[in-house]
């Protein structure tokens, strides 16, 4: 039989279809391991439908465009994403449905996507992405520098307030909660909030322009409630795990226009799908995601230096998907997080750039002299990396960042 879902070497008008790039792992010749893909996510199954028409297939059937080595591409028509719902779980039960599960293929990976104009106008985009957090912050050339307020879990508001303020009198322009707090009972989401606005307040008083991601994940019918808690007591910007939480989630917050702040979307649970070359869904992929719907900031990862697995040539292409042009959509902020010390500045921003929110959680609250001297320390360190001063000679005249490269050292 004709095999219906192969079109090799057809030039697919990118308005017209949504294009993806698989790695595949099977015993299948690559092009039935496409043609698979195509079937399993359009029009067929695995066996012929006495019911599929030719006109059925000719209108929404997918279409193996290349199939080469272990690469394929596989084209899905705009009308198979098309109708007022579905939204991105939809998009994501075509193009990383099922196919991930079919037997005839050992291992699939979703490595690029390229979604089109008629689809990403449906969403909101970022409403600051770098350019508007710069102009928040007032820093309109170097890297943002942040913290993840630690222990990730126990200070009540107050002390978690008292670390925020600590931070910003160190010289960081932005400040988080950490993955795992929404609204513990240590750590009430409004009194949190309310604690942090007022030191933010103080900060701006005294010069330190500063925001705070507080972390909003919930239960989707909840989380515009939590974002009006969150607001009504002074937030100036909202956080949400993206993979916890559902892209639709960031989105609700992008599109509400109660809502209004930025938004820094954290990726918990990534490794589950990203880790694997030969399974899953890139980050690459995510990022486009993240960006359609609407996140102003989202974790890539740190070029190798820090404490997470890394794929650094991934994370490259990670910031590419964030920043490059994408159909007239503000560019996203790589956020550099985990495991990163004061040390790392020079290697970490030689490969990122300085458009990049640069945190540290650990490298701030385990200075020996604590917290504004962490902050101070990473600031510090931040400032010579761009001024291409080493950090050993910067060191000398200041003290903070000598004693973080004393307790640990730097690459
Ligand atoms: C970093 C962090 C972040 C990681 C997540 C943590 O703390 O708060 O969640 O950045 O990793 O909980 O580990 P440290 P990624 O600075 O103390 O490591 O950014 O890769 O998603
Ligand atoms: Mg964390």
């Amino acid at each position: 039989m004709k095999n219906e879902y192969l079109a090799l070497g057809e030039e697919l008008d990118p308005e017209g279809y949504l294009i993806c790039d698989y790695r595949v792992k099977s015993d299948l010749p690559i092009e039935t391991a496409g043609s698979r893909i195509a079937e399993e996510e359009s029009t067929g199954t695995w066996t012929r439908p006495t019911t599929l028409t030719e006109d059925i297939y000719e209108r929404y059937g997918a279409k193996v465009v290349m199939a080469q080595g272990n690469m394929v591409r596989v084209g899905y028509p705009v009308i198979d994403f098309s109708g007022e719902f579905g939204g991105v779980p939809q998009i994501l039960s075509i193009i990383a449905g099922n196919l991930f599960g079919l037997e005839s293929l050992r291992g699939v990976r979703l490595q690029d996507i390229w979604i089109p104009k008629v689809i990403t106008e449906r969403y909101p985009g970022p409403r600051y992405g770098i350019s508007g957090l710069r102009k928040i912050l007032d820093r309109p050339e170097k890297p943002l520098i942040g913290t993840i307020v630690k222990p990730k879990i126990g200070l009540p508001p107050k002390e978690f307030a008292d670390y925020v303020y600590e931070a910003g009198k160190g010289g960081l322009t932005n400040s988080k909660d950490d993955e795992t707090l929404v609204d513990q009972d240590f750590c009430p989401l409004e009194a949190r909030v309310s604690a942090v606005s007022e030191k933010l307040d103080l900060l701006e008083e005294e010069g330190h322009p500063m925001i705070h991601a507080h972390n909003i994940s919930t239960s989707a019918h909840e989380i515009l409630d939590a974002a009006d808690i969150a607001l009504e007591n002074g937030a100036r910007q909202l956080m949400v795990d993206v993979f916890t939480e559902g892209f639709s989630g960031v989105q609700v917050l992008a599109e509400d226009p109660s809502v209004g702040v930025p938004l820094h979307v954290h990726r918990a649970m990534h490794g589950a799908f990203t880790r694997d070359p030969e399974h899953g869904i890139s980050m690459p992929v995510a990022c486009k995601l993240v960006r359609m719907v609407g996140g102003d900031s989202f974790h890539i990862g740190t070029y190798g230096t820090g404490k997470m697995h890394a794929n650094i040539s991934e994370e490259l292409h990670s910031e590419k998907a964030l920043t490059e042009e994408m159909h007239g959509i503000h560019p996203t902020i790589p956020v550099s997080s985990g495991g990163l010390h004061p040390g790392h500045m020079p290697e970490l921003m030689a490969k990122s750039g300085n458009d990049v929110q640069i945190q540290a959680g650990g490298g701030v609250s385990g200075h020996p002299d604590g917290v504004r001297a962490g902050a101070t320390a990473l600031m510090q360190a931040v400032d010579a990396a761009f001024d291409g001063i080493p950090l050993r000679e910067y060191a000398k005249s200041h003290d903070e960042l000598r004693k973080a490269l004393e307790t640990w050292g730097y690459r």
